[in-house]
Order: structure tokens, then sequence, then C-alpha cells
């Protein structure tokens, strides 16, 4: 069996609504991945829906709803528009192959097909799928502390805040910057700095622990925490939580002017949201409260 980067295995949907074509792809297939078969357009929509298969496999003529008609109709939702869709069809006409294409598939093979061919064509559309996640999941990180980035974090505001929205539940959100660290940097150098970094990420991290909840990099020696269904009192406490471990960590700051050690700074804000998108208020509230933390002294929260 092929694995994926979680370490599945590929599941391929096998969409022909003769019996004999279904039966000899699934053998083609089924010692390599987890196949799961449909037998008419309706159907293959739905499986795909459930089931997110890493690859389509789909037949054109079919009674009902043919495959083209199934590849617009994934190619409108969200869940199912990403996923690679190969035709596998009697109809070998230019035209055929090229509104195929035209509509999204990756691929279009013609009947009666070569095995051999038709296995390699599907391995190497897995392999651009396995490089295309691991890019995504890359893309989503910051490269010095590992920990979600910037963009990642606006996403999931985004999704978290329309999540909390429709739940009636409170979205709370913890930017957090270290204290005096350019002076840090200044006395100790860029790379004890980057240090800091990397251990102050690790706290947050320890610190989102909930599902749903997400420690980012926002920039800079800026963190922030975007924590669903957690309301003021739980997250102040948590943010306190956060501000005493770092405390605790004990990294020597020789420039300081409040502390022996590093800190950190935090300020706070919680909503219920009413709209479905971001008001921009929210993260501007927990952004001047953390203002508010470095005006009154520094290492402190404030919301
Ligand atoms: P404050 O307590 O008010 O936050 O003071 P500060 O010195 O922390 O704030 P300031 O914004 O003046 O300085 C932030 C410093 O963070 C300056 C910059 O060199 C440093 N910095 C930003 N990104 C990195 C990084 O990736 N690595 C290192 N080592 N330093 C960084
Ligand atoms: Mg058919
Ligand atoms: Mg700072
Ligand atoms: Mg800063």
């Amino acid at each position: 069996m092929t694995m994926t980067d979680q370490g599945a295995v590929h599941t391929v949907l096998i969409v022909d609504d003769e019996k004999h074509n279904r039966l000899l792809l699934t053998e083609l297939f089924a010692g390599q991945y987890r196949v799961i078969q449909a037998k008419n357009g309706a159907q293959a929509i739905e499986l795909a829906q459930q089931h997110q298969p890493d690859l389509i496999l789909l037949d054109v003529l079919m009674p009902d709803m043919d495959g083209m008609a199934v590849v617009r109709t994934l190619k409108r939702e969200d869940r199912t528009r990403q996923i690679p869709v190969v035709f596998i069809t009697a109809l070998d006409s230019a035209a055929d192959e090229e509104l195929g294409l035209e509509l999204g598939a990756v691929d279009y093979i013609t009947k009666p097909f070569h095995p051999s061919i038709v296995r390699v064509r599907v391995r190497n559309h897995l392999q651009i799928v396995h490089q295309r996640r691991l890019l995504e999941q890359l893309a989503a990180l910051d490269g010095l502390t590992g920990i979600p980035n910037r963009r990642r974090f606006d996403q999931a505001l985004e999704q978290e805040w329309r999540r909390c929205q429709r739940a009636g539940q409170p979205l709370s959100l913890i930017v957090a910057d270290v204290d005096w660290f350019k002076p840090y940097n200044d006395a100790l150098g860029h790379a004890a700095g980057d240090r800091v970094l990397q251990e102050v990420a690790a706290v947050l991290r320890q610190g989102a622990r909930r599902p749903g909840d997400l420690a980012a990099r926002y920039g800079g020696e800026e963190f922030v925490l975007l924590l669903p269904g957690t309301d003021v009192p739980q997250a102040q406490e948590l943010a306190e939580q956060l501000r005493g471990r770092v405390q605790q960590l004990a990294l020597a700051h020789p420039a300081s002017p409040v502390a022996l050690s590093v800190t950190l700074s935090l300020g706070g804000a919680s909503t219920l949201a009413q709209t479905s998108e971001v008001d921009g208020s929210f993260f501007a509230r927990a952004d001047a409260a953390l203002y508010q933390a470095k005006k009154a002294g520094r290492n402190r929260v404030h919301w």
C-alpha cells in the first residue's frame, strides 16, 4: 500500500455505471490504495463528500447524471473542489477531451485503456497531491519556531469567527509580545534572540491545548493565541499562566530594565460574534490591551 504524508493509505474513488469496468479498475488498484466504488453520478458526489478521496476515476457516459455534470458539481463545492479527477471514458473525440479538461479534470484516458498506463498516471497524480499537501503544510508554518504563521492565523480567525458565531460561543484572542527584545538582541546577539523566540513559541503551543485553539507567530517577537469557545475568565487565566511560564523559563536578560529574565506582555479581547465577517476591531482591542500592559510596566496581562 502507498502511504499518504499522514501515514494513511490513499483513497481512490472509482465511478462507472458498468459493473465490469468497476471490477477491472478495482482489481488494478486494490493492492495499492483503498478503493471505493460508485455506480452513478449522485452516488459519486455523495461518496466524494463523505470520504474525501485523494483521487476520482470517473466515467463520462452514465444514465441520469453524466461524468461532466459530476465534475461541475464537485468543482462548485469547497469540500470536493481540490480532489483531482481523471476521466476514463469511451468518448474519444478531441472536443470531449477538451471539455473534460476545461472543466478541471487533471487527466483524460480513453477506453479501451492500457491498465499499466492507467496505473502510472494515477500514481503520478497522487504524487502531485502528496507534494501539494506538503507545500500547504509548510506554507502555514513559521520557519523559525515551527508554529503556525500569520497566514494560517488569518485563515483560522475567519473560520473560528464564523464557527463561534453560528454556535453562539465566545471567541477569545490573546496578543503577546516579548518585552525589551531589542535590547536583548543588542546585548546577546540575534542568534540568542532566535532561541528565545523558539522557547516562547513552545510555551504558547503548549498553552493552545483545546481542539480549535491556535498559537501562531504573528511577526517579529509578537505571538497570537486564538481560543474558540473560551470566555473572558478562562482566557485571562490562560494568559496569566503563559506569562508565568515564560518568566519561569528564566532566560537571563541582562539588558531588561524590569526583570532579570525574559518576560512577556499580553493583551486580550473576547467577543460574541454577531456578524459573519471578522470585525476588525476585535484584533485592535487585543492589541490596545497589549499596549496598556506595556505602558503599565510590562510582564503583565491586560484585557
Ligand atoms: P517592548 O518591550 O516595548 O516590546 O520593546 P522591544 O524592544 O521588544 O520592542 P521593539 O519593537 O523595539 O523591538 C523588537 C525587536 O525584535 C527588534 C527586532 O530586531 C527583534 N526581532 C524581530 N524579529 C526577530 C527575529 O526573528 N529574531 C530576532 N533575534 N529578533 C527579532
Ligand atoms: Mg459508462
Ligand atoms: Mg517587544
Ligand atoms: Mg513588538
